[in-house]
């Protein structure tokens, strides 16, 4: 092939390239070391010495002719790929921008930290148990020894004979009690799940959360008990709830009540949810049994201390209106959107 046919297929394979990839094959065709253009040279060795040096002008000026020509279409194709690159990733900005819903607290993290708080102001702190309890501590140490008929108070998932689903955060407060005996103060308050039999019904669930307060020191008194429940209920409730004290019966305290606070559906009149009494439960408490002291370690009777277990839900039942404790448990994004003004 002489020069000037080389040269124009050359220009035409270049100038016809549509991409990157083609004219990097035409590059390798033509412009590499072992390409077309240095083949030219080989043809050198057979031409008369007075015609060589002519013969190398031509093939270096073809050589920088395509190289330029090679040069101008390769700016021209990274050029056009980067165009469409940035189409493609074209943004616009006049767009409406996405909705990103973000989360929110549980109602029921949101009370249990309100109630912590209350707490950790009246100087307690916080103790965590085991769901997965003995019943040693859920049972034998809060009073009541295997075959006892107040074991019939809670209806029970046991594990095996020795291990069970806690019952109460009871169980909590006989470890706290192990765990400190016999240091005092003793002022801890005891969160967690609990887990009973119950039937499900408006006011029921077979797994709830209760949290356990627990004071014990020399020289504490019942007053002492009804002053921190007052002004956990006012905190908790404001001062347009009412609050009442019954005489009631656990066999870890002694004496022992539970609280009630006025139905918020009802207003205290008697509804379906208050079962028509016009008040619903939401704490048992009393002064801590001596013998559960005792178990404990603590062998002084002038150490009193006492107790009490608070549900969470009916809490949060009471102060945002809930008919219906099993709202807690459906994760209806349609209930739970509602507390967010309160996060
Ligand atoms: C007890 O569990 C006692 N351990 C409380 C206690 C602690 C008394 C310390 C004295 C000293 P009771 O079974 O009544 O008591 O439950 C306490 C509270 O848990 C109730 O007032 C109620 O608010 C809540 N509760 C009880 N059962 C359920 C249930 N099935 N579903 C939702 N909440 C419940």
């Amino acid at each position: 092939m002489t020069v000037v046919e080389l040269k124009n297929k050359a220009k035409e394979a270049i100038i016809n390239c549509i991409s990157l990839e083609e004219l990097k094959e035409v590059y390798n065709q033509y412009l590499s070391k072992k390409g077309e253009v240095s083949g030219l040279m080989s043809q050198m060795r057979n031409l008369p010495n007075e015609e060589k040096p002519a013969f190398g002008q031509m093939v270096n000026d073809l050589k920088n002719e395509l190289e330029t020509l090679y040069k101008n279409t390769l700016d021209h194709l990274n050029e056009e790929a980067l165009n469409q690159k940035l189409e493609a990733e074209k943004i616009d900005l006049t767009l409406p921008a996405t909705n990103f819903s973000v989360g929110q607290r549980h109602p029921l993290v949101m009370v249990q930290r309100e109630l912590e708080d209350i707490y950790r102001e009246m100087g307690d702190s916080i103790v965590e148990g085991l769901e997965i309890e003995l019943d040693l501590y859920n049972f034998e140490r809060a009073n009541i020894p295997k075959n006892h008929p107040a074991r019939d108070m809670q209806d029970t998932f046991f594990i095996t004979e020795e291990t069970l689903l806690r019952t109460h955060t009871t169980a909590i407060q006989t470890r706290a009690l192990e765990m400190f005996a016999p240091n005092l103060p003793i002022k801890v308050v005891c969160p967690g799940k609990v887990y009973r039999k119950d039937d499900d019904d408006a006011t029921h669930s077979n797994q709830f959360v209760q949290m356990e307060a627990l004071v014990v020191g020399h020289g504490i008194t019942l007053a002492d008990l009804k002053g921190t429940l007052e002004l956990l209920a006012k905190r908790m409730f404001g001062n347009t709830r009412t609050i009442r004290f019954r005489p009631s019966y656990f066999q870890f305290t002694e004496p022992s009540v539970e609280v009630d606070v006025s139905c918020h559906i009802c207003d205290g009149k008697g509804c379906s949810i208050c079962k028509n009494t016009g008040w619903i439960e939401i704490l048992g408490a009393g002064m801590v049994h001596p013998e559960v002291l005792k178990m404990a370690g603590y062998k002084d009777p002038t150490v009193t201390g006492f107790a009490f277990g608070l549900g969470v839900e009916r809490v949060a039942m009471l102060k945002y209106g809930i008919d219906d404790i099993r709202h807690f448990y459906t994760n209806d994004s349609r209930f739970l959107k509602q507390f967010k003004k309160f996060d």
